[in-house]
């Protein structure tokens, strides 16, 4: 409201010198003042999402995706992170991909050995014939689902691309949180999804509505057994 202070002064004093135009540039600037005003300021907030299992562990590369209810549009799908699936020391990297419907996915090699990855998915079926160290390949991903990842070689090999129609999508970090960031206030879906989660479809939906300031939102998951894959190295 305030950036909107000195437009008004300047356009009322046209209002009273310039009679029928200055009214309809005096209702323009109420207008305007309107839709910058505090019912707009409330997208800024940011939702903190923290997962644990039942032992009270963080749960590390669990995707949390909201779907706000009041919002009227959502801008397009943008993240911060590369849209690459390496293969590195015989596992896909990262673990878990988040991408918008649409991207295309690099898969680079940075192996000494080839790889054939594969996915049987509904949501993208699709091969990358062996290729060797330093090359590349990539796939569109035209279809909102998970895909699960697979190498032809390497049985140990799993890997998943979440592909999301929402740009409030975030990954857990080792502490087991993710960061939604600008989200609308008001009423949401709120999905946490993790291959290992014990849940029908691997995931978790809660209702929640989330205030104009933002919100930390705990919640606790059901994991099952790890799946069984090339372990992480550190570092
Ligand atoms: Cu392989």
């Amino acid at each position: 409201m305030i950036d909107a202070a000195f437009p008004f002064g300047a356009v009322y004093r046209a209002f009273i010198a310039g009679g029928e135009i200055g009214t309809m540039r005096f209702w323009l600037v109420l207008a305007l003042a309107a839709t910058i005003g505090p019912a707009n300021v409330a997208l800024a907030g940011n939702l903190v999402v923290e997962v644990r299992d039942a032992a009270g562990r963080p749960v590390i590369d669990a995707v949390a995706t909201l779907k706000p209810l009041d919002a009227a549009s959502a801008p397009p799908a943008r993240f911060a992170w590369p849209a690459a699936m390496a293969q590195h020391d015989i596992r896909f990297d990262p673990y878990v991909l988040i991408v918008p419907v649409g991207a295309e996915v690099r898969f680079p090699n940075r192996d000494r050995v080839r790889h054939h990855v594969y996915s049987f998915s509904p949501a993208k079926t699709f091969q990358l014939k062996l290729y060797g160290q330093d090359e590349t390949r990539s796939v569109v991903f035209d279809r909102v689902g998970v895909v699960p990842l697979g190498c032809n070689i390497h049985d140990q090999m799993i890997g998943f691309v979440d592909v999301v129609d929402t740009p409030w999508a975030a990954k857990t970090d080792v502490s087991g949180e993710a960061v939604l960031q600008g989200v609308p206030a008001g009423r949401a879906q709120l999905t946490l999804w993790h291959p290992e989660m014990k849940a029908p479809r691997n995931q978790q939906i809660l209702a929640v509505v989330v205030p104009a300031a933002g919100a930390h939102q705990a919640v606790t998951v059901v994991m099952g057994p790890p799946l069984r894959r090339t372990p992480h190295t550190a570092g």
